[in-house]
């Protein structure tokens, strides 16, 4: 009776862990999404998760995971903002055996500083949006590229993707490319700087953005300017968010490339796999397909209405 249940609820308090998780901020739609996913996720399995939202800020970053390191949590998780300026922090967290899981963005330096990174392969992203505009365009187009944050592991995977296949086409060029930051404001301002430049935009075949909020900001810039998004400029971006889906239902937008913001599961598992002594890869890799518009329609309906 009441000594089975007490005992089941100190198995289970047992079980209890605290997680501190270290986030960017919330500069994109895929990035909220991510958060409220992970926080409902670690809710599901009884987790403590502590949440510090970093506003884009590094230095942010890295006292959340020293505060972790002196509540002595179980795990954290880390968004890396940027690939550089970890190994410090990361080894006070190994020295307290505090495993730490990457998720969404990679980091430059020692892999024994971490125990795992869940995300998607940025220059594989890039590749596909360039292939699938090569294709689209028979190799001939000038391109314009709104970059994601610059240092970030995403920004700089993804154009190495994408120059990686441009490089194969002779008649395609990069002709403009420039940091928005991941933001709808950023990409709105870029892309108008671009039409600027270009003349009113009439020779820019296409624009590629590292993530979809970049591209829904261009899109505005592109109809300001007169021109028709989707038909005079081409528009491939990236993370698959529901308003992408829309503007590809309304002929606003031509691709985009899945990025699976459910990262918590993965991330959860493998600490939990760590401390039962499990080996673990260096990588746990979650790789999206390219969206077009004839499913956009059904697809915005599906996302749209969790
Ligand atoms: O594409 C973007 C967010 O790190 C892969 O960051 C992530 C990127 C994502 O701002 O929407």
């Amino acid at each position: 009776g009441s000594l089975l249940l007490g005992m089941s609820l100190i198995a289970a308090g047992a079980n209890a862990q605290t997680i501190g998780f270290s986030q960017i901020g919330s500069e994109s739609g895929w990035r909220t999404s991510e958060t409220e996913s992970i926080k409902a996720e670690a809710k599901k399995r009884g987790i403590d998760l502590k949440f510090s939202d970093a506003q884009q800020k590094q230095e942010n970053q890295i006292k959340a995971v020293r505060t972790f390191i002196a509540q002595g949590v179980d795990g954290i998780l880390l968004a890396p903002v940027v690939e550089t300026g970890w190994d410090q922090v990361l080894k006070e967290a190994k020295d307290a055996k505090i495993p730490v899981v990457l998720v969404d963005r990679g980091i430059k330096g020692d892999e024994s500083l971490y125990l795992t990174k869940v995300s998607s392969d940025f220059v594989e992203e890039g590749r596909l949006a360039a292939s699938w505009l090569a294709a689209r365009t028979n190799g001939k187009c000038r391109v314009v590229e709104l970059q994601g944050t610059v240092g970030s592991s995403a920004a700089i995977d993804r154009k190495k993707g994408f120059e990686d296949v441009v490089k194969l086409f002779p008649r395609m060029e990069i002709a403009r490319s420039q940091s928005g930051d991941f933001t709808r404001s950023g990409g709105k301002e870029v892309m108008e700087s671009f039409l600027k430049a270009e003349g009113g935009g009439k020779n820019i075949c296409a624009m590629y953005a590292h993530n979809d909020d970049m591209a829904l900001g261009a899109i505005q810039a592109i109809k300001e300017a007169g021109l028709k998004p989707g038909k005079d400029i081409t528009v491939v971006s990236i993370d698959a968010v529901p308003d992408i889906f829309k503007a590809m239902a309304d002929g606003d937008a031509n691709a985009t490339i899945e990025l699976n913001p459910h990262l918590g599961g993965p991330s959860f598992d493998a600490i939990a796999a760590a401390k039962a002594g499990k080996e673990v890869p260096k990588w746990i890799k979650a790789q999206g397909p390219l969206y077009l518009p004839d499913t956009a329609a059904e697809e915005y309906k599906k996302r749209s209405a969790k």
